[in-house]
């Protein structure tokens, strides 16, 4: 083996092992809602070398990466049997994405991928990318991924022009996937589908955001909620009935769209989702939080003010800078909830809350009150409050 082959591939395999076995930890900054974590759980770096590099000397001389890894992104995310499990997005130099799996015993670090990325059946000639799969594990034994499958807008003469829709796997084991035709609505374009885990009515819901264009949610009023009977050959059959409305001038004036999977609570369904407002310096992505009624999912029962999680720090800049993103949450026994998300569509971050203190944030948080002369009257409620709660106390 050549000596410069041999040095670089030593260097590299070191490193990559000291990540991958790197412990992580909470990281400073107080909100009592969730706990940010210091070191990314995945990035690019995470990928085994095996999927960049050429590991035969012969045809490798300079051990020179052959087919580079760009990021690890927006995951769907499961906890199973003891183990978490996150279906990533990664997006290759080629700025095409795929899914990989890559599972941990920890929420929040050792996380390694599977040998092989997911091998998606070839259903859609037309398809160009994929992306942002949600994971379901669904009442009716499957485990369902819903995704963004895009295609080229043949019928623009714009050749970035494109068109999105919702694709429909489904596994039992993360290895082997069953696709489905994508989902059918009356809307021309979907983004952000994801598939509630359980029957509403006997059917399948799927929570969807109609727009009218790629780029552009025109009409599409936010959020939907959607039903479907068959899930191999998904068509919505109701009305997509608003249940989270995009609002002007607040954190979803220009997009919002579901995240994770609802979390199931003894109040309500608490979903993670985004929204997307626009500034001067491009389009901003934040999570939010909205909760539905647990007898009615098309039922808006609460939905706390503003932010839940904007970027911070390193988290701003990226890709596409100014973005958090999350596709998936888990839960586990202990009643532990990890919450997913990417940052400025780069890398894949960790923050952990519990059940309880998602539920006080969700229900005792109070809603935006859309007009600054309101927001004051709320603020001076709370403080009001406060300073006779403090003098009462003798608390400065
Ligand atoms: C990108 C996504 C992005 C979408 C809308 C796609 O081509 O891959 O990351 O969300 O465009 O901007
Ligand atoms: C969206 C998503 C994500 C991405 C975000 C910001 O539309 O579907 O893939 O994180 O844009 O680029």
């Amino acid at each position: 083996m050549n000596s410069e082959f041999t040095a670089n591939y030593n260097r590299e395999r070191a490193k990559y092992e000291a990540l991958i076995t790197r412990k992580n930890h909470e990281k400073d900054g107080y909100n009592g809602i969730y706990k940010r974590y210091a070191n990314p759980v995945l990035t690019a770096a995470h990928t085994p070398l095996f999927w960049r590099y050429d590991m035969d000397p012969e045809t490798n001389p300079y051990f020179m990466e052959r087919l580079g890894i760009n990021a690890v992104l927006n995951s769907g995310a499961l906890y199973m049997n003891g183990k978490y499990y996150l279906v990533t997005r990664v997006e290759g130099n080629d700025r095409k994405s795929f899914f990989a799996v890559a599972e941990s015993d920890s929420p929040v670090d050792g996380f390694r991928f599977r040998d092989y990325p997911v091998r998606l059946p070839d259903i859609c000639p037309e398809e160009t990318n994929v992306y942002d799969m949600r994971l379901t594990k669904h009442e009716d034994g499957w485990i369902y991924g819903v995704f963004c499958s895009e295609s080229k807008d043949t019928e623009s003469n714009d050749l970035s022009a494109a068109n999105a829709q919702a694709g429909i796997v489904r596994t039992k084991d993360l290895e082997t996937w069953e696709r489905m035709p994508n989902l059918k609505s009356k809307s021309p374009q979907q983004r952000n589908v994801v598939l509630h885990p359980e029957f509403v009515d006997g059917k399948y819901a799927f929570y969807t955001r109609p727009q009218d264009d790629f780029i552009s949610t025109g009409s599409g009023g936010g959020v939907c909620i959607g039903l479907v009977e068959d899930i191999t050959n998904p068509v919505i059959c109701t009305e997509e009935k608003v249940i989270s409305p995009r609002r002007y001038h607040a954190i979803t004036e220009v997009k919002n769209g579901a995240g994770a999977v609802p979390i199931k609570t003894t109040k309500g369904w608490i979903h993670i989702a985004h929204g997307v407002r626009n500034t001067a310096a491009g389009l901003r992505y934040v999570l939010y939080v909205f909760a539905t009624a647990l007898d009615d999912p098309s039922k808006l029962i609460a939905e706390p003010s503003g932010v839940f999680m904007a970027p911070h720090g390193w988290e701003r800049v990226g890709d596409v800078s100014n973005v958090v993103f999350t596709n998936g949450a888990v839960v586990n026994e202990k009643n532990e909830v990890y919450i997913y998300y990417a940052s400025s569509d780069t890398r894949l971050h960790v923050a952990s809350t519990t059940i309880d203190r998602l539920m006080d944030y969700t229900f005792s948080t109070p809603p935006d009150p859309l007009r600054s002369v309101e927001c004051v009257k709320q603020r001076c409620k709370l403080i009001s409050r406060n300073l006779e709660y403090m003098k009462a106390n003798s608390i400065c």
